[in-house]
């Protein structure tokens, strides 16, 4: 148990991709719906105390070069304005004080990163925030790119152990993935560790 304080003065979430088609859909991550209680847990943490959250949403124009069919390495996925695309039901998404970050929308360019060609780093920037905490889909593509991307933004950066999950298109991808947040400067934390009382 490490035990940080919350403060919205420089606390941010970001909840990545919990998208449809990456839960159950076209791309779905193996036991990604295990993980929504947890990241709605920590969501209710961060509203409690007046936070904002930041969900990054793939993104991607119906030619996207991310796609096989295009000569990508993906099946057809996240799909602007499609069902695939939509933030999945079981998320609890507040209603004030939290922004949606679009990425991948380029046909040309795949953004695993929720910094990557948006404007996350402006928000987070204008409202004084210091650390991210980062959880979502998927451990070793779009969580640890967001991860890396806070870090060399100058974020103190923690990922929330118990509300990630991964691809592995080879077994161990996502360990591989954790281990190199962590060489980077990213801390681990989880639920417990959380302290949100004002
Ligand atoms: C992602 C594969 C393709 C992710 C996005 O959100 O991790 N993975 N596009
Ligand atoms: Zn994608």
């Amino acid at each position: 148990m490490i035990g940080v304080k919350l403060n919205p003065n420089f606390d941010a979430l970001i909840v990545v991709d919990m998208q449809n088609d990456f839960i159950e859909g076209s791309l779905a991550v193996p036991k990604a719906s295990s993980i929504i209680p947890v990241v709605n847990e920590y969501i209710k943490k961060f509203e409690s105390i007046g936070a904002p959250i930041f969900f990054t949403r793939d993104w991607h124009p119906e030619n996207h070069i991310s796609f096989a069919e295009n000569g990508g390495i993906w099946p057809k996925h996240c799909v602007m304005d499609s069902w695939g695309a939509m933030i999945h039901k079981g998320v609890y998404v507040p209603s004030d004080n939290r922004f949606f970050i679009n990425k991948g929308y380029d046909s040309n360019f795949d953004a695993y990163s929720g910094f990557q060609g948006t404007i996350l780093n402006d928000l987070l920037r204008e409202r004084g925030i210091k650390r991210t905490f980062i959880c979502g889909l998927a451990t070793d593509y779009c969580v640890k790119n967001t991860v890396i991307g806070a870090l060399n933004l100058g974020y103190q950066t923690f990922v929330l152990l118990d509300a990630i999950m991964g691809v592995d298109v080879n077994r161990g991808d996502s360990e591989v993935a954790l281990n190199y947040m962590m060489e980077m400067g990213a801390i681990v934390l989880t639920i417990e560790d959380c302290i949100s009382v004002r």
